[in-house]
């Protein structure tokens, strides 16, 4: 197969086909947030459908760098709605803190939008996340440690807090005075741990609904009127499909859907309404956390990864676990998200090694396999069987076109595409928005 023609600009979309899914497919962090800017560029409307504050990606504006959790970054462009849907969850303390980080900078933040129905992080949902994992031991998942699990837990047990609780007092007094009291429960009797005063977090919380009273709408309804004006969404996802609740290396994923259908169920938005679905994955993998990684490199080829990808996470600083590229994975990304097509991240990194591997099966249980295991047990026991292809071992980073590819490397996009039935359409060879090749 070849690498194919596919139309990524918004504007070689027809309008009505232009509602767009960005998804990572991999563990995360495959380099979503440079995708979605070049991106965002030409789109009107674009939405957060899951996660929190465990996202992250860095920003430079103005020779400033900070980094953006929540706020997608289109707030960068003053045309530009952004939305945080309602499958997020939203950590208020931290988010006023990226209002005043833009504020500072005078990037006008009247453009952000907030849904009503979205969960908020507490400070008992942090304190949980930490201490669910010390008392996991062995068994820690490696969590961020922002709380979005125990603040997806109460979603589900049906004791959380949304937004627009907390935009009304008497509701968020209510509320908080009681689930304080049964949280204090636990902090005690499980973690051993000083109970929360509810009266001091609730006028905590009421002080930060003042300050994001202004951005609180209905999403949902805001992008169906956008849809039906013919404006282009895109939808953003964070975390990685390897990461997904239901589709990813579960019990080591967030607690969110970060898969393209999140995209729908994360905003309120009819699967009819999503015209086309971009993965991105690194040209090798990473992982940070715990859990299995079959492709995982432990020595010096490891190391080198890391440095020269500069594999460290934004919004902890962990260093990431490195390793070969899994077409495995990537082809259960294609099946999982339904990807129109793929942008490959991160390609330069590869530019030093005289031989790259991709694993192309798993042999488990003296057996080989060419799909993604459902069972955690087999994935945790698969070794990796590779295909060696030669490095080119020349710099990539200022190439702009696939004619400027050096062969070795065209071939190995070539083989990625093959290997997992779908169209590169983007190439990104460095941090920077022109170190990148559109696929034409
Ligand atoms: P959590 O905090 O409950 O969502 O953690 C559960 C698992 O999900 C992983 N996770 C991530 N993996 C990669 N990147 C993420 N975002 C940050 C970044 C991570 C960072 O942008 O780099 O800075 O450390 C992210 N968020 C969650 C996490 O490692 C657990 O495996
Ligand atoms: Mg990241």
């Amino acid at each position: 197969m070849q690498i194919i023609i596919v139309c990524v600009n918004f504007s070689s979309f027809n309008k009505p086909l232009a509602n767009v899914v960005v998804i990572g497919a991999q563990w995360g962090d495959e380099g979503k947030g440079k995708i979605t800017d070049l991106l965002s560029k030409s789109a009107d409307v674009v939405v957060r459908y899951q996660g929190g504050v465990n996202a992250g990606h860095t920003v430079v504006v103005k020779g400033q760098t900070f980094k953006l959790h929540l706020i997608p970054s289109g707030i960068l462009y003053p045309d530009t709605d952004c939305i945080i849907g309602c499958g997020t969850v939203i950590d208020p303390e931290l988010l006023i803190q990226e209002l005043d980080q833009l504020q500072a900078l005078k990037i006008p933040t009247g453009n952000l939008l907030i849904s009503q129905t979205a969960h908020v992080t507490m400070p008992y949902h942090r304190i949980i996340d930490e201490a669910s994992e010390k008392q996991r031991g062995n068994h820690k998942i490696g969590t961020t440690g922002r709380g979005i699990g125990p603040t997806y837990a109460d979603k589900s047990e049906r004791t959380g807090i949304r937004v627009q609780d907390l935009m009304d007092s008497d509701t968020l007094r209510s509320q908080l005075r009681w689930t304080i009291n049964y949280k204090n429960v636990i902090l005690e009797k499980l973690y051993n741990l000083p109970p929360l005063d509810p009266e001091k977090v609730i006028e905590e919380y009421l002080g930060y609904a003042e300050r994001l009273r202004p951005y609180v709408v209905d999403t949902s309804l805001f992008i169906y009127d956008a849809i039906q004006r013919r404006r282009n969404i895109l939808f953003e996802g964070a975390q990685g499909t390897l990461l997904d609740l239901d589709h990813g290396t579960y019990p080591y994923v967030t607690s969110s859907n970060p898969v393209a259908g999140g995209a729908c169920v994360g905003t309120g938005v009819g699967p009819t309404m999503i015209d086309r679905v971009i993965g991105v994955a690194k040209a090798y993998t990473t992982r940070v956390g715990e859990g299995p990684f079959p492709t995982e490199l432990n020595g010096k080829m490891g190391e080198l990864l890391c440095d020269r990808g500069a594999e460290f996470g934004t919004t902890t600083g962990r260093k990431r676990r490195c390793g070969w590229f899994d077409a495995l994975i990537g082809r259960y990304a294609v099946r999982i998200n339904g990807l129109d097509c793929l942008a490959i991240t991160k390609l330069d990194v590869l530019d030093e090694l005289e031989e790259i591997n991709v694993c192309v099966a798993y042999e488990i249980d003296g057996k080989l396999i060419e799909e993604f295991p459902s069972s955690a047990r087999q994935f945790a026991n698969c070794k990796p069987i590779y295909k060696t292809l030669p490095g080119w071992q020349q710099s990539t980073t200022e190439c702009r076109s696939l004619d400027d590819l050096p062969k070795q490397a065209l071939d190995y996009l070539k083989f990625l595409a093959e290997l997992m039935e779908v169209p590169i359409a983007i190439v990104s060879l460095g941090a920077s928005r022109d170190q990148t090749i559109i696929v034409e």
